[in-house]
């Protein structure tokens, strides 16, 4: 038997990758190179030594094939908005939501801290494809990184090894991702985008989107750069393939912001009353969309698995999710119980008479805290969905019939109306506004302006962006209707007033309808809603007319407010903020 290891000795024959690899690891000063090959056996060996290490814990291999268990650093469990940077040569391409700074002094700042960071440590090099191979929106992204969780994790999320460095051949463009876990002190942490090198560094962090450098680094900062450029939306945005019983298939995208209910939409299983309706799962998280030679806009998926919030997740709310997750996941942050099987509030299971918590704690039933943090995760490939669509596979993508935006919004926002066309659907999503939730670090449950879900992912200014939205319509025929959603709105006593989840089927076949030039509606300030005979509330029992109305209704009083916090955004996007904007609103103002 031969001496040499077996894993990671293949270099990539990519003189430019070489190159790069190279001055990185003479930077880092790792104590070995591995490259990945996205192997079945590479993955083995890697969940092994993951579980020397102490970073993985495996599972109950007969309960839970293929899964392990990680807890991160407690004071690193969620994205961090404040330690996110775009870094333009110009402030103002970057603009007024995002954090600013000068490429060439933050560059120098991060590479002084990466230096000898990887002393004692392994640097992996992850090449990575996001979106099907041949796509014509399919990108190649190289993160090195010296954490082996996150390997394990872009091998789910992405095309991770030789199919990445396939596709890339020779070429030298591809992302550069560095990312080093440093000692995860927050006020070290650093994820930096540098999108006219198409490169980012992430420093001092070992959780989701802050390191899996191919999700909301490239897929969306990076990849809302390059879609300015070359003409394509990068958005965050579940898509889905709406079946009809008669075969017909539409598709839908939605952006919700983080943690507002994208991958629940996207793997719905209608309700008994809709027989022969079906949902198949093009995507949860990120959508990239490009207008096709026949004018309509065409939509893939990048990324290859879900990274989904484990609380809530149950048979009942959505059953695919825990078919997803049967086997071959990572659980971050949940509770372990001592039969090696995990639990999180509002799973299946009772709440187990004792277990560790997501900070590694005894508990049980009459602890104060959360057993599970309120942004764990799960992160499992998409093939497990048994609701797949096949064209997620697909290079070319699936078509948009109808693109959806929706907040978490407790008063104000209806349950669902269609915008009059093309500009006032830009402007419904430019003005979207959503409670902070448990995604990103601060406070939660704050209504901010959020567009279009993009706040803490558009990679440039958010003026140009709401342009470049108007501009794409120029190359659509036949551009997708646009809708405003609102899942989370109350009663005066903190009651839902929609039930929700699988039901959110009744809304998305008005949706739907409308799209395909079946259903009617009727017009309000707002915009189109369905009246009560356009909108399906059969087999629903305890909701009936007055309940949608009071769902449905429209506060002026409430929307005097909603007015003025669009306001605060305009202002501050003035420079650049397309007059159509500004025209909605008056229209608006005068409608209402
Ligand atoms: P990210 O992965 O952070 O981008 O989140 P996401 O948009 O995919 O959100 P997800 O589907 O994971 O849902 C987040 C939370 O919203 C969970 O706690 C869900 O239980 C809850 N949720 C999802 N859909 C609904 C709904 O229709 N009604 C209510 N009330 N809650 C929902
Ligand atoms: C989000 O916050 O929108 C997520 C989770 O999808 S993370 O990958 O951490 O950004
Ligand atoms: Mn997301």
């Amino acid at each position: 038997m031969s001496s040499r290891p077996a894993f990671g000795s293949q270099a990539s024959s990519n003189p430019h990758v070489r190159d790069w690899v190279r001055a990185m690891a003479e930077l880092t000063q790792p104590d070995q190179v591995f490259w990945c090959d996205g192997s079945e056996a590479e993955r083995d060996h890697l969940y092994a030594q993951a579980v020397a290490e102490g970073v993985l814990v495996r599972l109950n291999q007969e309960k839970l094939p293929g899964c392990y268990y990680h807890r991160s650093n407690s004071n690193d469990v969620a994205r961090v908005e404040q330690c996110t940077f775009i870094c333009t040569e110009q402030e103002e391409d970057a603009g007024p939501t995002n954090n600013w700074a000068e490429p060439k002094a933050m560059r120098a700042k991060l590479l002084a801290l990466a230096r000898g960071a990887m002393v004692g440590r392994t640097l992996y090099v992850i090449p990575y494809l996001m979106g099907p191979p041949g796509s014509p929106l399919a990108k190649v992204g190289y993160e090195l990184t010296d954490s082996i969780y996150v390997v394990l994790n872009m091998r789910i999320m992405t095309r991770m090894g030789e199919i990445a460095r396939l596709e890339l051949g020779d070429s030298e463009h591809f992302n550069r991702g560095l990312h080093c876990l440093l000692d995860v002190d927050p006020t070290r942490r650093y994820i930096c985008h540098f999108p006219q090198d198409n490169e980012i560094i992430s420093l001092g962090s070992g959780y989701g989107g802050n390191v899996l450098l191919g999700k909301k680094c490239l897929a969306l900062r990076i990849g809302s750069w390059l879609g300015r450029k070359e003409g394509w939306l990068a958005e965050h945005m579940l898509i889905m393939g709406v079946e009809s019983p008669t075969g017909e298939r539409t598709y839908v995208a939605a952006a919700f912001p983080s943690a507002c209910g994208k991958t629940n939409f996207a793997m719905l299983i209608p309700p008994e009353h809709f027989a022969g309706w079906k949902i198949w799962t093009v995507g949860d998280d990120i959508a990239w969309m490009r207008p096709g030679p026949d004018g309509r806009l065409w939509a893939i998926n990048p990324e290859a698995g879900y990274f989904g919030v484990a609380p809530g997740t149950n048979g009942k709310t959505n059953p695919n999710a825990i078919a997803t997750i049967s086997r071959d996941t990572i659980f971050t942050n949940v509770a372990l119980k001592p039969d090696g099987t995990v639990w999180w509030e509002g799973h299946d299971d009772p709440a187990p008479s004792e277990c560790t918590d997501w900070q590694g704690n005894p508990w049980t039933p009459e602890s104060k805290d959360k057993a599970a943090h309120p942004n764990s995760r799960f992160t499992a490939p998409m093939t497990n969905n048994p609701a797949l669509a096949r064209e997620a596979l697909s290079p070319e993508g699936v078509p948009i019939s109808a693109i959806i935006f929706g907040g978490r919004r407790a008063t104000t926002l209806p349950l669902v109306y269609q915008a009059f066309n093309w500009v006032h659907g830009v402007y419904l999503g430019a003005t979207m506004g959503s409670e902070t939730t448990a995604a990103a670090a601060g406070a939660v449950g704050q209504v901010r302006r959020d567009p279009m879900a993009m706040l803490p992912f558009c990679g440039y200014n958010m003026g140009r962006y709401f342009r470049h939205w108007l501009d794409v319509r120029r190359n659509l025929d036949n551009p997708p209707q646009i809708f405003q959603v609102n899942w989370f709105r109350k009663s005066s006593d903190g009651r839902y007033l929609w039930p929700g989840f699988g039901e959110n089927m009744r809304v998305l076949k008005w949706i739907v309808d409308r799209c395909q030039g079946r259903a009617g509606a009727r017009e309000t300030p707002l915009g189109w809603v369905p009246r009560a005979r356009d909108f399906d509330l059969e087999g629903l029992p305890g909701f009936g007319e007055a309940n949608l109305d009071e769902a449905q209704s429209i506060n002026i009083e409430e929307w005097r407010r909603e007015l003025l916090l669009q306001d605060e955004l305009f202002m501050r996007l003035y420079r650049h903020l397309p007059k159509e904007m500004i025209f909605q609103r008056e229209l608006l103002v005068s409608r209402l």
